[in-house]
């Protein structure tokens, strides 16, 4: 998976993205497969999404990729799976290796391997609805669940003593000094293993540093005196490579702090008023497997219309989409997997323990990105019910407890009844007035209601968000009666939120409208008849991008409220 930078110069890493063997098994038990005897009988693109293409549309079953890399030689290998949906077991040379559960997040699958040689890598991939295996995907959901190895993969060569991962953390931005948390593994124990630290080609550490035989953790501090910080409008980033004996990892950081200081949002001390869109990692031709070029578009198009925000709904967005918003200085709200769960889902052992697993492979993930400056969690959940409250608590402490540096929020769509908000640093609202209830004249008193509510209920020291309201827009529906559905009507109504939420009064610290890009929705016959197409259309986009009126209305009114930078 290209980044946006070199990840490694020394450690041997085999890109495996391209056109896999492909079998569709179907309605076959995982447990029943025998991997000797399947027939490999088409191909498939990695990464991509199997039932995104014609021949597999709407195929829900078990799915086998396989394709063969290289082992220079008998030492620890790591297979890098960057997303498969949304069930995977892997094997490497006929040996089962691990399963795993949930689409949207990095796994690691360890490989002894005992000669060099080629090696089989086969992935057993599961697409199924099935609360019992995989609770995080759910038929009731509104977006399909697309199958697939969607986010490529790679085989690293780890030698004896590798490093697992290396957290990087602004500590103090007057003094620029950054916390590095090295983690590393060693087959064997050794005094004197060479550790060496470079921002950039300049070398600012080198030591000899104990590794244990297991896990080391290595904590040092390094300061970039009159180095740029990162912000929105000047998102200014720093090369750091870590080496230590034969391997090595670079990651790239911004420097900057995020905080929440009463009602405002301070990135280095600077209140930022956060203006963009919710998006969806989802395309008719590739599902979840979106190609760069597409990562491309939707960052260019962001930015075109004057937004510094983006809230990843609802689900981590990946990485590489993650760089290229670090690059462009837009702030992201990065949110675990999860729609609408109950009391019922929060009170379950093993959803909660699905839920905690995806948070924190989404922290491990995207940490060091600068762009990231929330975690969110558990989208519209019953955040009114006290039963579920403890879910909500385990949840959010994961996330501030994994990294104490971000904010957390969840984004709550009953807020008149909401019992959570003491949980959050900051209130984030979905509301629809002026398309589900009430009329686009209405919207501004529906908002002020949601205000006076919060203001009352002892949350009014906080930042509040929109963090969803839009309209359905069918792309190319232009109607002079600006009916739902045309896009005149989607004008009408995001026109009139812009203006009440930071013309009319500036209560709010941000606003991701909901929605960018239109996507595929589920099947369901309740669902689908509220949504034509069986699509959600609420895009100032289409699901190729193709922008309807509203995009240039948006464009204009957050150009006028967030002047583009110098
Ligand atoms: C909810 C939900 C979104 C989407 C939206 C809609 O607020 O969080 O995922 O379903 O409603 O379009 O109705």
């Amino acid at each position: 998976m290209l980044r946006r930078f070199r990840r490694h110069d020394i450690r041997m890493v085999q890109d495996l993205r391209g056109v896999w063997d492909f079998a569709f098994l179907g309605d076959v038990d995982p447990d029943d497969a025998n991997i000797s005897e399947i027939a490999f009988d088409d191909r498939m693109a990695v990464p991509g999404s199997f039932d995104a293409t014609p021949k597999y549309a709407g195929h829900r079953g078990l799915a086998a990729y396989r394709t063969y890399a290289y082992v220079r030689d008998a030492s620890p290998h790591r297979l890098v799976l960057d997303g498969v949906h949304h069930w995977a077991r892997v094997f490497a040379g006929g040996r089962k290796i691990r399963d795993h559960v949930g689409g949207f997040t990095r796994f690691d699958c360890d490989i002894a391997a005992d000669r060099a040689g080629e090696i089989e890598i086969l992935v057993l991939v599961d697409n199924r609805i099935d609360y019992e295996r995989c609770p995080l995907h759910l038929d009731y959901f509104d977006w399909y669940h697309f199958g697939g190895i969607t986010r490529g993969a790679e085989l690293h060569r780890l030698g004896s003593t590798w490093i697992d991962a290396v957290v990087i953390t602004t500590e103090d931005v007057a003094a620029r000094r950054l916390a590095l948390k090295i983690t590393c593994r060693s087959m064997a124990a050794s005094d004197a293993v060479p550790l060496s630290i470079h921002v950039g080609d300049r070398p600012v550490l080198e030591e000899k540093v104990a590794v244990a035989s297991g896990e080391t953790v290595i904590e040092r501090g390094i300061e970039l005196t009159g180095a740029a910080l990162w912000s929105p409008r000047e998102p200014r980033l720093h090369e750091i490579a870590v080496r230590l004996g034969t391997d090595d990892v670079r990651e790239r950081v911004g420097i900057r702090q995020v905080r929440v200081d009463g009602r405002k949002i301070l990135v280095n001390g600077e209140p930022v008023r956060l203006l963009g869109f919710n998006r969806h990692e989802i395309h008719p031709h590739f599902g979840h497997g979106l190609p760069d070029a597409v990562n491309v578009i939707d960052v260019q198009q962001l930015l075109d219309m004057n937004c510094n925000f983006v809230r990843g709904s609802h689900y981590p967005q990946d990485v590489r989409f993650l760089d290229l918003c670090d690059e462009a200085g837009l702030c992201v709200w990065c949110e675990p997997t999860a729609w609408q769960p109950t009391a019922e889902h929060l009170t379950d052992e093993k959803f909660l323990e699905a839920q905690l697993n995806v948070a924190s492979e989404m922290v491990a993930s995207a940490v060091n990105h600068p762009s990231v400056v929330m975690w969110g969690a558990l989208n519209e959940g019953h955040s009114d019910d006290e039963k579920a409250k403890a879910g909500y608590a385990k949840v959010l402490n994961l996330l501030k407890g994994a990294d104490p540096t971000r904010p957390v929020t969840y984004a709550t769509c009953r807020p008149f009844k909401d019992v959570c908000y003491d949980l959050a640093d900051i209130i984030s609202v979905n509301c629809y007035p002026g398309w589900y209830g009430a009329s686009i004249d209405e919207i501004p008193a529906a908002i002020d209601k949601i205000v006076a509510h919060v203001d009352a209920s002892g949350q009014g020291d906080k930042p509040l968000i929109i963090s969803e309201i839009g309209a359905g827009a069918i792309y190319g529906w232009r109607d002079w009666n600006e009916t739902r559905w045309s896009e005149q009507y989607q004008v009408k109504l995001l026109e009139t939120v812009i203006r009440h939420l930071f013309v009319d009064r500036d209560r709010f610290a941000g606003l991701s409208i909901w929605l960018y890009g239109d996507f595929r929705t589920s099947q369901q016959t309740g669902r689908a008849l509220g949504r034509p197409r069986a699509f959600n259309n609420k895009g100032v986009v289409d699901e190729y991008r193709r922008p309807k009126m509203g995009y240039e209305v948006v464009k204009r009114m957050f150009g006028e409220l967030s002047p583009p930078p110098r």
